[in-house]
């Protein structure tokens, strides 16, 4: 399992209808310039042959920068595009059985809503736990109860495994989501949509722009 932790400090999930003025191929490489390391692409309505053909455009964009690619919910997908791994929720099937398709070497996430979920993953086959949502957010249909800054402390306390916090977060978040004890921030709208994706990701990333935080 390849995961470097570092690589979950501004985790870019893509949206198709977001990022459909500038395109999604042109959103995730502004958002890398401006220092986006790892990016998920998520589009629950495509078909797996499209999702395919998007990852295969958006690993040829990401070759060379050592930003890994995660495609959501669909492990054909990301084995058959060559994808550097798969994320998967609560309700997409059993973790163990995802990582005996995906293999030992492919990056493997699970999305965990609550302190029993992070608990039962602790022996899980994964790589990373997304952990939220943290606060409410308009970018995914019926997600669960929003957890806080607090739940998110003390479900990042419980688990050994590397961790990134998703839900209503932006730059003004990073201070605290760090103070939790995540590894970083997954965001969908704080930079996709955004006029200027790069300069949206380098706020994520005060060594960028010489800040002091
Ligand atoms: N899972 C939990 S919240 C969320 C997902 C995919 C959406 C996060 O989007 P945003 O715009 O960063 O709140
Ligand atoms: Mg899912």
């Amino acid at each position: 399992m390849a995961l470097n932790r570092d690589a979950l400090r501004l985790y870019l999930i893509t949206d198709p209808l977001l990022c459909a003025d500038l395109g999604i191929i042109d959103t995730v490489q502004q958002a890398v310039s401006g220092g986006a390391s790892m990016v998920q692409l998520r589009d629950k309505h495509a078909s797996t042959a499209e999702r395919i053909a998007l990852a295969r455009g958006l690993l040829a964009a990401l070759n060379g920068t050592g930003v890994p690619l995660i495609v959501n919910d669909d492990l054909e997908a990301a084995i058959a595009s060559g994808a550097d791994g798969a994320h998967i929720g609560q309700s997409d099937g059993d973790p163990a059985r995802a990582r005996a398709m995906l293999g030992p070497d492919r990056i493997l996430g699970l999305s965990c809503e609550t302190m029993q979920t992070v608990l039962a993953a602790n022996t899980m086959p994964v790589d990373y736990l997304g952990l939220g949502p943290v606060f409410a957010t308009d970018s995914k249909a019926d997600h669960e109860v929003p957890i806080g800054m607090t739940g998110l402390a003390a479900m990042a306390a419980n688990t050994h495994l590397p961790t990134v916090a998703i839900g209503g977060l932006n730059a003004t978040h990073v201070n605290q989501v760090t103070a939790a004890g995540a590894d970083g921030l997954a965001v969908i709208s704080a930079i996709c949509g955004q006029h200027d994706p790069m300069l949206a990701a380098t706020a994520f990333c005060p060594s960028r722009h010489g800040g002091t935080v």
